[in-house]
C-alpha cells in the first residue's frame, strides 16, 4: 500500500459519568484518531492515551509530536507500506509505544480492508462473542458504589473490577461481596497506588476470593511484585509493568504475576499484543483484554483480540454505553452479558460522519503526498 495521506483527528467526548482511579478523575475522553489513506483503501485507529501522563509516561501531545516528526516519516519512507513493516521501521525510535500502536493499527485496518479480512481472522480469534467485564470507578461512598455495581449487574456484565486506592479497598470489596455474594466474578485494580510496606494490609483482601489484584505497585517494580506475590493468596495481575512480550516473559520468570492484562496500546500495537498472549499461553498463564476508555474505533479492535484462545478471563471490554451516550461508531451493545466480535473487513465498523463531526475538535494532516 502506498500511503497518500495521514490525518490526525482530535476528538473530545463527554463520559456518561465521572471515572475516578487512584491517579485522577476523568469527566470526558480527549484523544485522537488517525486516518491513513492509501490507494483504494483507508484505515482508522484510536490513540490509547490521555492528555496527561498519569496512567503512563506518554500523553496525547507527546504522541502527536512523535508521530509527526519521527514515526510517520519513517513509515512513509518505506514506499510500499504494510502493517508488518511498521514495527521494524520505527524500532530505532525508543519508547513511544502508544504512538507506534496507533500508527500500526491504522495501517493494519487499511490493509485488512483492502483484502476484505477482519481483525479477528487476522489475529486468530476462536470466538465470535466475548463476555463483557466492567471497570467501576472509585465512588464517593460505599452505598453509591453498591448502586453503581447493581446497575452494571442489571445490564448483564459478567465481571466487576473495582478501582482501589489506600483508604478505598477492603471496605468497598467487603461491601460488594456482602451485597452480591461470593459467586460474583470480582477483581480490583490499584493503578500503582501501593508500596511493599502495604503487604500486610493488602493481605486482608485474600479473604474475599478475588480473581486478581491488578498492578498494586509501581510500574518498574517487578522485584516488589514478586515479593508481594509471595505474601498474598490473591493472584497478582500486571498492567502498567508490561510494555512488551519480553517484559511479560521476564515478569513470569520472576514470579511477579500470575495473570496479565493485555492492552495493545501499552505494548505498541496488536502484533505485539498477540506476542504477549503467545508468551503467556506458552506458560499456561491467563490473559484478558484491558481497556483505555476506547470509543468504538478502539473497542472494535480490542474485541477481536479478546477472542483469541488465551483470553480466558473477561476483559474491560464494555458496551459503548458504559462510557458514551453517543459513540463514534454504531454502538456496541450487550447481548446476554456478551459483545459480538466484529467480522467485517478491518476493525469491522465504520466511523459515523455525524458523531465524528460533533465530537471533533480539530483535524491536522501529518502527511500528504
Ligand atoms: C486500567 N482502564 O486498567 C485503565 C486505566 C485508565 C478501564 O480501568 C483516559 C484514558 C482515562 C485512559 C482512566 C480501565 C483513563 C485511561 C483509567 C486508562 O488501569
Ligand atoms: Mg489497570
Amino acid at each position: 500500500m502506498k500511503i497518500e495521506r495521514i490525518e490526525l483527528v482530535h476528538v473530545r467526548l463527554p463520559l456518561v459519568g465521572r471515572f475516578r482511579t487512584s491517579f485522577g478523575t476523568d469527566t470526558g475522553r480527549d484523544t485522537f484518531l488517525l486516518r491513513v489513506v492509501g490507494g483504494e483503501t483507508e484505515g482508522w485507529a484510536e490513540f490509547g492515551g490521555d492528555p496527561d501522563p498519569l496512567y503512563c509516561s506518554e500523553f496525547a501531545a507527546s504522541a502527536r509530536l512523535a508521530l509527526r516528526d519521527h514515526l510517520v516519516p519513517r513509515v512513509v519512507r518505506l514506499g510500499d507500506v504494510s502493517a508488518a513493516a511498521v514495527g521494524p521501521a520505527v524500532a530505532a525510535v525508543k519508547g513511544h509505544r502508544l504512538a507506534k500502536a496507533v500508527l500500526e493499527t491504522a495501517v493494519l485496518d487499511a490493509e485488512l480492508r483492502s483484502y476484505g479480512m477482519s481483525f479477528a481472522t487476522y489475529l486468530g480469534a476462536v470466538r465470535d462473542r466475548v463476555p463483557a467485564g466492567v471497570s467501576v470507578g472509585i465512588a464517593d461512598s460505599v452505598p453509591e458504589l453498591i448502586d453503581d455495581v447493581a446497575g452494571y449487574l442489571g445490564e448483564g456484565y459478567a465481571r466487576i473490577k473495582l478501582k482501589i486506592e489506600p483508604g478505598w479497598d477492603v471496605e468497598p470489596v467487603r461491601a460488594v461481596r456482602a451485597e452480591f455474594g461470593d459467586d460474583l466474578p470480582l477483581q480490583v485494580d490499584a493503578n500503582t497506588a501501593y508500596s511493599l510496606a502495604d503487604a500486610e494490609h493488602l493481605r486482608r483482601l485474600d479473604e474475599f476470593g478475588l480473581l486478581l489484584i491488578e498492578q498494586p505497585l509501581a510500574e518498574d517494580d517487578l522485584r516488589g511484585h514478586a515479593a508481594l506475590a509471595g505474601r498474598l493468596r490473591t493472584p497478582i495481575c500486571l498492567d502498567e509493568s508490561i510494555t512488551s512480550a519480553r517484559d511479560a516473559a521476564t515478569a513470569l520468570e520472576l514470579g511477579a504475576c500470575r495473570v496479565i492484562n493485555v492492552k495493545p496500546a501499552r505494548v505498541g500495537g496488536y502484533l505485539e499484543a498477540r506476542r504477549v498472549h503467545d508468551v503467556a499461553a506458552a506458560s499456561g498463564v491467563p490473559v484478558w483484554c484491558g481497556g483505555m476508555l476506547e470509543t468504538g474505533v478502539g473497542r472494535a479492535a480490542n474485541l477481536a483480540l479478546a477472542a483469541l484462545p488465551g483470553f480466558v478471563l473477561p476483559g474491560d471490554v464494555s458496551a459503548s454505553g458504559r462510557y458514551y451516550a453517543e459513540d463514534l461508531t454504531p454502538p456496541f451493545v450487550l447481548d446476554g452479558g456478551h459483545l459480538n466480535v466484529p467480522d467485517g473487513p478491518g476493525i469491522g465498523v465504520d466511523v459515523l460522519p455525524g458523531p465524528l463531526s460533533r465530537h471533533t475538535v480539530s483535524r491536522h494532516d501529518l502527511y500528504t503526498r
